[in-house]
C-alpha cells in the first residue's frame, strides 16, 4: 500500500514474540477484573533468552489499557499495541479498541506475576524510563544477562533508595541476579551484559551514549556466537533454537505472535497504519521459469543506465508472491473476484504494448515495484512472442523545488504553466539546465530561474 502513505514508503512490518506474564495477585485497578485471568503481555524479539527474565519492565508515565483478548483473557498494553490486535484478530472485539481498564504505568508498578521459562518463580512489574510507548507492547520483559539496557535498569532501582519509593517498589522486588542463559566465546565464563557494561563503565540507564555501544556488542555476538547454557535446547546454537523456543512457547499458549509496523507509518487520509491481517490474492512472481524469462527480458532491455539496471537485477533478486489487490479506490476490478480492486502499482502494467515506438519513462522510484512487474506481465502475456516485450526503461529521478519534494499537499508547487508565465521560456531553460543529469534528482531552482532572466 506504499502509495496510499503519506510518509513510511517500504516500511514492513516486524514480528514481536508476545511473553504472556500472568498476574498473580492483582492491585489497584486490575483487581477489579478477577475472576478473569490477566496477563502483562511482553514484546521481544529474543524468545530464546525467556530462561533469563527477573522482572517486567513498564514506563511509569506510559498510558495502558486492560482489553479482552480472544480467549477470553485479559491482556495489558498500550492502545496503540491494541490496535494492530484488533486488525490482527487477536481480540474479541472484532472492530474497535474497547479498554476495560485505563492506567498509567506507575499505577501497576510492584505487579506480581509468573512468566514461562524463568527460573523465578515470581517477577515483578519495575519501572523503566526508557520504555517506548510507540514501540511494541510498552510492556518490555526484563533478560539483564544479555540485555545491557535490563541490567542498567535494574542497578538503577539497586542503588537507588529513593527511586524505589517513588514508585512504591521495595528492596525485595529487586532482589534479583542476572542468570546465565548463553555462552558467548569472547566474553569465556562471564555474562555478556554485565560484563560489557562494568568494561565499559556502565553505572546506569543514564549512560545512554555506552549503553548504545554496548547493546551493539552485546546482541550481535549473543545472537551469532551465542550457545545455550540451560533448558531443553541446552548446547545448541541461540540461531538454531530461537524459531523452536518461538513454537513451543505459542503451542503452550504462552506466548503470541504479533506484527506492527517497523517504523511508523501515516496514511495519506492522515490516520497512523497497523499491520491488519487479511485475505489477499498474491501474483508468483519469483516463481523459477517466470524469473527466467524475465532475466531475459532484461538482458535484451535498454536501461540507458547502468544503476537501472542493477536496481532491476537486485527486484528480481528479492521479489517472491506479491500481494496484487485492494478492496477500496480506483482501479480495474479483478476479472475472477469482483470485490477486489486490482492496487495502483499492480495495475496498468499492459498498454505500453500499444506504444507506437517503446520506450517507457518512469520516476526511478517505480523500478523496484511496478517496472518490474512490468516485465514479469509482458513475458507472461506474451511467453513466446518477444517483439511484444520491453524494448527501453529510462528511468529518472525526482523533481525537487528549491531542493526539497515538490508536493502539492505542503505547497512546494510549481505548474509548467506558472512557470512559464513567471520566468519566461529563457528563464525556464536555464533553470532546467542546472537541475540535474542522468537519473540523480532534479532541483529546480526559482532563484536561478530568476537570476538568469535579468542576466539576459
Ligand atoms: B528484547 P526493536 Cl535479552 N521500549 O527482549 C523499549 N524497549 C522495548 C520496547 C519498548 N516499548 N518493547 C520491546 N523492547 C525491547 C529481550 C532482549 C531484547 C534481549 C536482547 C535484545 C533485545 C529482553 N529485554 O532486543 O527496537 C525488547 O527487548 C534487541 C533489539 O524493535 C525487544 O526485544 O529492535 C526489543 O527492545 C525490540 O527492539
Amino acid at each position: 500500500m506504499d502509495h496510499d502513505r503519506s510518509s513510511g514508503e517500504g516500511v514492513g512490518p516486524q514480528e514481536y514474540t508476545l511473553i504472556k506474564m500472568r498476574g498473580q495477585e492483582l492491585h489497584g485497578k486490575l483487581a477489579s477484573l478477577a475472576p478473569k485471568v490477566v496477563f502483562l503481555i511482553a514484546a521481544t524479539l529474543r524468545p530464546e533468552t525467556m530462561y533469563g527474565q527477573t522482572n517486567c519492565w513498564l514506563g511509569p508515565d506510559l498510558n495502558y489499557i486492560a482489553v479482552e483478548a480472544k480467549n477470553g483473557n485479559v491482556y495489558v498494553c498500550t492502545k496503540r499495541a491494541a490496535r494492530n490486535m484488533v486488525y490482527q484478530g487477536m481480540l474479541r472485539v472484532e472492530n474497535k479498541v474497547l479498554p476495560i481498564v485505563e492506567m498509567k504505568g506507575y499505577e501497576l508498578m510492584g505487579t506480581k506475576l509468573t512468566a514461562p521459562l524463568t527460573s523465578y518463580k515470581t517477577i515483578y512489574t519495575l519501572p523503566m524510563m526508557t520504555v517506548k510507548e510507540d514501540k511494541g507492547t510498552g510492556v518490555v520483559t526484563s533478560v539483564p544477562s544479555d540485555a545491557p539496557d535490563d541490567f542498567a535498569a535494574l542497578i538503577d532501582l539497586k542503588n537507588k533508595p529513593a527511586l524505589r519509593e517513588k514508585y512504591g517498589i521495595t528492596e525485595e522486588m529487586v532482589n534479583v541476579e542476572p542468570v546465565p542463559i548463553i555462552d558467548v566465546p569472547e566474553f569465556g565464563t562471564l555474562i555478556s551484559a554485565p560484563s560489557v557494561c562494568q568494561m565499559m563503565g556502565i553505572k546506569s540507564q543514564n549512560d545512554k551514549e555506552k549503553l548504545v555501544e554496548a547493546k551493539e556488542k552485546v546482541y550481535l555476538r549473543g545472537f551469532y556466537e551465542g550457545t545455550l547454557i540451560i533448558g531443553e535446547f541446552k548446547g545448541k546454537k541461540v540461531q538454531e533454537v530461537k524459531k523452536a523456543i518461538q513454537e513451543k512457547l505459542v503451542k503452550a499458549g504462552e506466548a503470541e505472535l504479533y506484527q506492527e509496523p517497523e517504523k511508523q507509518i501515516i496514511s495519506r487520509s492522515g490516520d497512523e497504519c497497523v499491520v491488519a491481517l487479511c485475505d489477499q490474492w498474491y501474483l508468483d512472481y519469483g516463481e523459477s521459469e517466470w524469473r527466467k524469462q524475465v532475466e531475459q527480458s532484461l538482458s535484451d532491455l535498454d536501461t540507458y543506465h547502468g544503476e537501472v539496471r542493477r536496481n532491476f537485477e537486485a527486484t528480481i533478486d528479492w521479489l517472491k508472491g506479491h500481494t496484487c489487490a485492494r478492496t477500496y479506490g480506483l482501479g480495474t476490478r479483478l476479472p475472477w473476484d469482483e470485490k477486489w480492486v486490482i492496487e495502483s502499482l499492480s495495475d496498468s502494467t499492459i498498454y505500453m504494448a500499444y506504444y507506437t515506438f517503446n520506450l517507457r519513462a518512469s520516476g526511478k522510484d517505480l523500478v523496484p515495484n511496478h517496472l518490474t512487474y512490468y516485465l514479469y506481465n509482458h513475458t507472461a502475456i506474451w511467453p513466446t512472442l518477444k517483439e511484444m516485450w520491453p524494448t527501453g526503461i529510462r528511468a529518472n529521478g525526482h523533481l525537487l523545488l528549491n531542493s526539497e519534494k515538490m508536493s502539492k499537499s505542503t505547497g512546494n508547487f510549481l505548474t509548467l504553466t506558472d512557470a512559464l508565465d513567471k520566468y519566461g521560456a529563457d528563464g525556464m531553460r536555464l533553470a532546467l539546465a542546472n537541475a540535474g543529469d542522468s537519473i540523480e534528482d532534479a532541483n529546480f531552482e526559482t532563484q536561478v530561474a530568476d537570476s538568469g532572466v535579468l542576466r539576459l
